[in-house]
Order: structure tokens, then C-alpha cells, then sequence
């Protein structure tokens, strides 16, 4: 059988994984598993995969007004210097970070995202192109991919993006940033200190903090104000902070996820010891807070990963399968009804016209019994088989009616693509006798399959418990 582009991938998404986590590396095995029990119930076609269907790593965005510090941030954490920074402008893209073999690192064009279900801006450049016009096509133009051999970049995915301001920015970024801001697992907005008045930037903090205070997944945002050292020589260091404070109050941040840091690298020297000594003790608390944050989504995604997988195998056994048994159980029963029905008036039409025509004597049919024998036979299965074919037709058409209350019945959520898929997949299997409710492709060894699926993600979940918690207290 010829691979797929998506099986194509999958091999890939397997092999990167084996560097980083092997663990998940497995897990894409599993999940291989289940698609074969899913394709064979018909429930997806060859290209598709449950692998597809979950994120892979975590993604952690940076974003934030202009020049406070986002690239200069990142390339503190990843250990190289991966972006560029200034004070200029200096991105125009955002830039997706995340662990690669080489030992240079490599820089990919947007395409190469847009593709790549992979990564987490796969086909956004319709998306673009549907808020602006022409610009889809201009993908490289907004995107860019970078791979780094970085042991902080494994397991993640970080996105740096350009500066933000809410009243310069072209809606196809602004629908960028919202994209990102939706998928991300934690989201590190970034304020810059030396903005002495950060009232006279109220849409601005619209969009990066009202608007993101309020959501249900709020709390993977993380306010931080950056380049803190910048204060340092003002008279009253706090009452930067305080203002701040104030304004994204006003804007409805009340309490916590409020950080301040500045650079370790890029930082001002600060004169007085004192002060020096509080600002780095604040800075690496909370540094230290920030990037436990980060550890943290890596470990809750892998668990997650395998929670989908086993949430999956089940899903299959426990709902798409009895859902299919109920729609074969009222294929079954349409039927019954309307061959009784389309039977039945043929066999009365039957009568009706050979007694009009005078054909019975008695309980003989008159012109049948005084045939051949061979003629008899022949004539009894030339029948049968035209019976067959009008049995099979009215099999089809209760099956279709079955199939189009499966296609509307907006109850089934999610499930109604690969119910209705799966119906027409049985439907397709005339050989298979509808006397059985067995969905096509669903057999006790299916079942074998689906049980070894589930207890794979017991094992990875003791195998991820290993790897993140040690409740003996000994080294790996
Ligand atoms: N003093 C000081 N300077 C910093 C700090 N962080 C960044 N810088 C400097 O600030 C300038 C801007 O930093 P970048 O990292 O390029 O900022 P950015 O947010 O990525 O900027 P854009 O991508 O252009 O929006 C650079 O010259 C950095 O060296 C800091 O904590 N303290
Ligand atoms: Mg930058």
C-alpha cells in the first residue's frame, strides 16, 4: 500500500519525537493502532489520523509590545542567540522555535509551517486569506520556522512575535496573534518598563490584557513587565512598577500572574547595591516562577497526549460502536418493514392479476406445473435472484434514509462525521447480512486491538511518572 502524505508525516512526527521524549515516540504507535481499528470500521479514510488530531507540544507564545525585550527573553532561555533584538523594530514575523537535530541552527521559510500539521499554523494561510484578500499567498512573509539544537527547547514549541501595537497592526497579524493566543499553552505577555505612560496605550492593553483576562483559559496568560533595571535610576523604582500595576488594573487584571524581570545579559549595570540587591533577588523569583510555568505545560501536554489516546480507544469501543450497532438495528428494522411492504403488494398484485386471468386450479398454478422440470428450476431461480436484487435495492434505500438521519442529527456532535462515514462504509458491504448488528470491521480481535491501545496508555502514563516524578526519591 502506498504511504500517504499524512502516514508520511507521521513516520516524521515519530522519528523527532524518539529524540525528544521517547515516551510520546511510542505513543505515535499507539495511536497508528488505533487509526487501523478506525479505518477498518470506516470510521476515517487512509489520509487521515488520529495522530494529527492532538498537538504535539506544547506551545508557549511571547508576545508584547515593541522592542520589551520578547526576543532577547527567548534567547536567554534557549542559551543562543536565535532572534535578532534591538530597538528598533527589528521582527516583522513570527517565529516558531523548536528543538532540531542539526547543530547549526536552521531557519525555514512560513511555508514550510502552513504545511506541516505538525506545527501549530498548519493551513493558516487560508485563514489569512480570508480576512485578506491576496495575503495567503504571502505566507513567508509573516511566518518563519527556526530549529535549534537546544536542550530548552525539547518537548515545546516557543513563538516569537513582532511587536504589538494595536494601532498600527494589519488585521492579518492581528488575526495571527488571536490564532496564536488560542492554541497556546501559555501565553507570556510582555510590557516594557521604560514606557514611562502606559495609559496613553489603552487599546493596546485592550487587546493584550482586557481581552484576555476574561477568557475561559485565562490563565495561561502571564503578565510581565520587563526591563526592570531601566527604573533603577529613577528616583522612586516602585512607583514604575505601581503605575503599571494601575493600568492593567484598570484593564482588569486584579490579582497574580504579574511579573517583573529584566535581562540577565542586556541589563543596565545598577549603582547601588541596595538596590541592585532587591531588584536581582525579585527578577530571579520570579524568573524562577516563569519558567517553572513553562516546565510545567511540557509535563501537563505529555500526559494529555496519552489522556487523548486512551480517551480515543475508548470512545470507540464504548460510543462509535454501539452507535453504529443502534443505526444497523434500525437499518435492520427499516427494512424488515419495507420489503414486508414492497413484497407483500407485488405478491397481492400477483394474485390479483392471475385470477383475473383464470391461471389458478385450485391451490395449482396452472401454467407452472404443466412446464419442464428443467424450465421449473430455472424459472424458480431466475426468480429468486430477481427477488435478491429487489431485496438488495430496498436494503440500499432503508440504509440511505438511515444514513441521512445520521448526517442531521446535529445531537451527535463531533461524532457525526465519522458515524456517517462509517454508516456508508457498512452500507457498501452488500455481502454482509444486516440479520447481524456487527458494524463492518468490528470483530473480537478489533476489540483485542483496542484493549491493547488502552493498556499502552496505562504503561506510558507510569512510564511519564518515571520520567517527571520520582516518589522514591532516587535519581534517574
Ligand atoms: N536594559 C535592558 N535592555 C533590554 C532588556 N531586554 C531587552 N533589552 C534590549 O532592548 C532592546 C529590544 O529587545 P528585543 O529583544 O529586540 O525586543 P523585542 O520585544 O523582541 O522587540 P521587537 O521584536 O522588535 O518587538 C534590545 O536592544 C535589547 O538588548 C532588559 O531586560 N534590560
Ligand atoms: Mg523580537
Amino acid at each position: 500500500m502506498a504511504k500517504t502524505t499524512t502516514q508520511e508525516r507521521i513516520k516524521r512526527l515519530e522519528q523527532h519525537l524518539r529524540q525528544e521524549n521517547p515516551v510520546l515516540s511510542e505513543a505515535v504507535h499507539s495511536f497508528q493502532k488505533l487509526d487501523g481499528v478506525a479505518r477498518k470500521l470506516g470510521l476515517m479514510d487512509e489520509d487521515q489520523s488520529l495522530a494529527t488530531q492532538v498537538s504535539w507540544w506544547p506551545v508557549i507564545s511571547v508576545v508584547g509590545t515593541f522592542s520589551a525585550g520578547k526576543s532577547t527573553f527567548l534567547n536567554q532561555y534557549v542559551g543562543h542567540t536565535l532572534q535578532r533584538t534591538g530597538n528598533q523594530a527589528v521582527d516583522d514575523k513570527f517565529t516558531v522555535i523548536c528543538y532540531g537535530a542539526e547543530d547549526s541552527s536552521t531557519a525555514l521559510p512560513g511555508l514550510a509551517l502552513d504545511s506541516d500539521p505538525r506545527f501549530p499554523f498548519y493551513q493558516i494561510s487560508r485563514d489569512i486569506e480570508k480576512v485578506a484578500d491576496g495575503e495567503g499567498r504571502r505566507v513567508d512573509s509573516y511566518l518563519q520556522l527556526k530549529a535549534c539544537r537546544s536542550d530548552a527547547l525539547r518537548g515545546k514549541i516557543f513563538i516569537d512575535s513582532p511587536g504589538f501595537d494595536a494601532d498600527q497592526q494589519r488585521t492579518s497579524t492581528l488575526l495571527i496573534i488571536d490564532h496564536i493566543m488560542g492554541l497556546s499553552d501559555l501565553v507570556l505577555v510582555f510590557f516594557d518598563a521604560r514606557h514611562p505612560e502606559p495609559g496613553a496605550m489603552k487599546d493596546t492593553l485592550d487587546h493584550l490584557v482586557a481581552n484576555t483576562v476574561n477568557r475561559p483559559d485565562s490563565n495561561k496568560f502571564l503578565y510581565i513587565l520587563n526591563q526592570l533595571d531601566n527604573t533603577a535610576r529613577e528616583d522612586n523604582p516602585e512607583e514604575v512598577v505601581a503605575a503599571w500595576q494601575r493600568a492593567l488594573a484598570q484593564h482588569g487584571l486584579t490579582a497574580g500572574r504579574f511579573y517583573r524581570i529584566y535581562a540577565r545579559d542586556a541589563s543596565l549595570p545598577i549603582q547601588d547595591e541596595k538596590v541592585k540587591e532587591r531588584m536581582e533577588r525579585k527578577r530571579d523569583e520570579d524568573l524562577a516562577d516563569i519558567e517553572a510555568r513553562i516546565q510545567q505545560v511540557e509535563v501537563e501536554r505529555a500526559y494529555r497526549v496519552v489522556g487523548v489516546l486512551d480517551k480515543n480507544a475508548k470512545h470507540v469501543e464504548n460510543v462509535l460502536v454501539p452507535a453504529l450497532e443502534s443505526a444497523r438495528r434500525s437499518w435492520r428494522k427499516r427494512t424488515l418493514w419495507l420489503s414486508t411492504a414492497v413484497f407483500g403488494a407485488l405478491a397481492a398484485l400477483f394474485l390479483w392479476w392471475s385470477i383475473t386471468a383464470g391461471l389458478w386450479n385450485g391451490f395449482v398454478f396452472t401454467p407452472f406445473v404443466n412446464l419442464d422440470a428443467t424450465y421449473q428450476v430455472a424459472i424458480l431461480v431466475v426468480l429468486a435472484i430477481v427477488l435478491w436484487f429487489i431485496y438488495l435495492k430496498l436494503r440500499t434505500v432503508a440504509g440511505r434514509g438511515v444514513l441521512k438521519r445520521l448526517e442531521k442529527d446535529d445531537s451527535l456532535g463531533p461524532d457525526r462525521e465519522p458515524l456517517v462515514r462509517a454508516f456508508s462504509h457498512n452500507l457498501k458491504a452488500w455481502w454482509h447480512s444486516i440479520a447481524s448488528v456487527r458494524p463492518r470491521g468490528w470483530s473480537g480481535r478489533r476489540r483485542k486491538q483496542l484493549h491493547a491501545v488502552m493498556a499502552d496508555a496505562d504503561s506510558f502514563v507510569q512510564s511519564l511518572n518515571d520520567r517527571y516524578a520520582a516518589p522514591s526519591g532516587q535519581k534517574k
